[in-house]
């Protein structure tokens, strides 16, 4: 990295000359200098008990140990001095301690571990969700595939979503957008891809949403197929659970949640007692809505319903003498389902009811959220204290962007749906919050939203909160660009003009933008500059870290991303590493950062 190396880029410069310019290798930071001098007591060389006290009182590594110290030691001598090793004892000199803090594999600027109580009920947790998981691209007529629920599943989402279908033929179960041109994919196919790949980067349990458009019929060769395919780690109960068990305990087990199928229509002769009129009318009701529901997707051609769970008129259409046949299919169908799906209708009033013998899911796009926010805030939190909220994209995002999910966060929204398919500014927050705990997929609540006072009252999100702490972010400099890019990646005649946008992505009291001043012409840019976030939430806030290069009269190049969950940055000096759109981790191109808590 240093050793005084110095390297030159040449740039063609108007076809006939050439500029040249020296790529300098940066010193460390005073910072670092100065940490150094301290910890090694005036010495040239840092031993491991002084390194362990660098770690323990100016990174805040409270639990390290001599060994940890030991260990970097070693590492750093082991890919630094070939020959060294041999003749020096266990020390490292300022080049070598430099070195370390600015490697974004031992130095990681937020704490790779499940750190967070995983054993309290799942409705206390954000959940890692995903929208319409099959969709390769647009909501309109990309193709479906069972890779992006791979991708998903790798990323460590927690939520898949699957709209289920009847075939042409009506003899098998498709998944795709329905109403639009998407390309359909398998259901079974599918089910197996999450089989597989359900607990590759987490082992908490995995949520399986379906959008249920099947007859009878199918519903009953859907739950063969769910019971074959994913067998023992299917998690179902018997019962409508009184209250969601926790993370912990669901290890290894997918539930499935949807809307329950009106089985006592099927079931007559097995469970007279079971129908009552109450229920007759709630169909007819909804009958009457889906009929409504599709006269208006025909007028306006809108797709907004599309998670509207229960839109399948399917069921009533359905010659109750036929349906004898498979009631105990159906029946098979619904004791599958782990998280009972509530519709909304009515009014958010009756939709937040709360039924203290039981706990469910309700789904609401966006826009219903934002409306409802305005005057049942409190209820919604209430809601969410137990029950599962899911919030969905609405239906006009075609190209698949995403939504502010602040609003569901700070209402208790669990299941802040979001299209995983794409990027931007939106997505990548949402990746950074599950970087958190590990990157698991579960991120506990704010206490404030799962408590409620002595009056019974619980946290109004209108309220304005005080500063609970202060996020200071120091950006040092940056580095590995050109192991990463070619030298006229940015620029054609000359090295990048680098900048950080350096933004609090929060609730609207904490949200705050900055940036670094443009550095022009150089690879390994150094700005030293500091910001500071005063937090009234900072365990929904996330550091957005974006490098850009500056351009005159074009657009400026984008250059790396990444954002960060401020409840679990390391404090210290850390290098964090910088990453493409897609959220891949460029192999070298990194920053050189340090975070304080004031
Ligand atoms: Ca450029
Ligand atoms: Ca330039
Ligand atoms: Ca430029």
């Amino acid at each position: 990295m240093s050793d005084g190396k110095e390297s030159k880029y040449a740039y063609k410069f108007l076809r006939f000359f050439k500029r040249t310019y020296r790529i300098k290798e940066a010193e460390p930071p005073s910072d670092i200098k100065e940490a150094f001098l301290k910890y090694s007591e005036g010495k040239n060389l840092m031993t491991s008990d002084q390194l362990l006290n660098f770690l323990i009182n100016f990174q805040r590594e409270s639990d390290a140990k001599i060994e940890d110290a030991d260990k970097i030691i070693s590492h750093i001598l082991q890919t630094r001095h070939h020959i060294a090793k041999f003749t020096r004892s266990n020390t490292l000199t300022l080049d070598d301690f430099y070195h370390y803090l600015f490697d974004q594999h031992l130095n990681f600027p937020i704490n790779p571990q499940v750190c967070q109580d995983m054993t309290a009920p799942l409705s206390h947790y954000f959940i890692y969700t995903g929208h319409n998981s099959y969709l390769t691209g647009n909501q309109l007529n990309s193709e479906s595939s069972c890779v992006p629920i791979i991708n998903a599943l790798k990323n460590g989402v927690r939520v898949i979503e699957l709209d289920i279908w009847p075939n042409s033929a009506e003899d098998d179960i498709k998944v795709y957008h329905g109403r639009t041109l998407t390309s359909p994919v398998k259901f079974i196919d599918c089910l197996k891809a999450i089989k597989e790949h359900a607990f590759v980067a987490s082992e908490y349990p995995l949520v399986v949403t379906l959008e249920d458009h099947l007859t009878p019929e199918l519903q009953a060769k859907a739950a063969e197929m769910i019971t074959q395919t994913l067998k023992d780690v299917l998690f179902t109960s018997l019962e409508c659970l009184e209250e969601f068990p926790s993370p912990e305990a669901l290890k290894g087990k997918i539930l499935l949640s949807t809307k329950p199928p009106k089985e006592y229509l099927y079931s007559k002769a097995f469970d007279e007692e079971k129908k009552d009129l109450c229920e007759n009318e709630e169909l007819h009701e909804e009958v009457i809505e889906n009929k409504n529901e599709k006269q208006v997707i025909e007028d306006k051609n809108d797709i907004d319903s599309e998670d509207s769970e229960d839109s399948s008129g399917e069921s009533e259409d359905t010659d109750s003498s036929e349906g004898k046949l498979c009631s105990l299919g159906v029946h098979k169908y619904k004791s599958l389902i782990a998280i009972h799906a509530k519709k909304h209708k009515g009014g958010l009033t009756k939709s937040l009811k709360l039924d203290p013998s039981k706990v469910e899911r309700l789904s609401l796009s966006e826009q219903q959220l934002e409306k409802g926010s305005e005057n049942h805030g409190t209820e919604l939190v209430r809601f969410t204290q137990r029950n599962l909220l899911r919030i969905y994209p609405k239906g006009t995002r075609f190209n698949s962007s995403n939504y502010n999910p602040m609003i569901g966060w700070m209402h208790g929204a669990q299941m802040v749906a979001f299209n995983m398919q794409g990027y931007g500014k939106r997505l990548w927050a949402m990746q950074g919050l599950f970087r958190s705990n590990g990157g698991c997929g579960y991120v506990k609540k704010p206490d404030f939203l799962m408590t409620m006072d002595e009056g019974n009252k619980v946290f109004d999100p209108e309220e304005k909160l005080p500063v609970k702490t202060c996020l200071k972010v120091r950006v040092y400099m940056s580095d590995g660009w050109r192991l990463d890019f070619k030298p006229t990646h940015f620029d054609t005649y000359s090295p990048p003009d680098f900048y950080v946008k350096v933004h609090i992505v929060g609730v609207p009291a904490d949200a705050k933008k900055f940036k670094t001043e443009t550095l022009d012409n150089t690879w390994i840019p150094v700005w030293n500059q500091e910001f500071s976030f005063p937090l009234t939430v900072p365990e929904l806030a996330i550091l957005r870290l974006e490098v850009r290069d500056h351009d005159t009269g074009e657009k400026d190049d984008f250059g790396g991303q990444i954002c960060l969950p401020v409840r679990d940055l390391r404090p210290g000096i850390r290098t964090v590493p910088l990453h493409d759109r897609d959220g891949k981790n460029f192999n070298s191109t990194r920053l050189l950062m340090r975070f304080e808590f004031v």
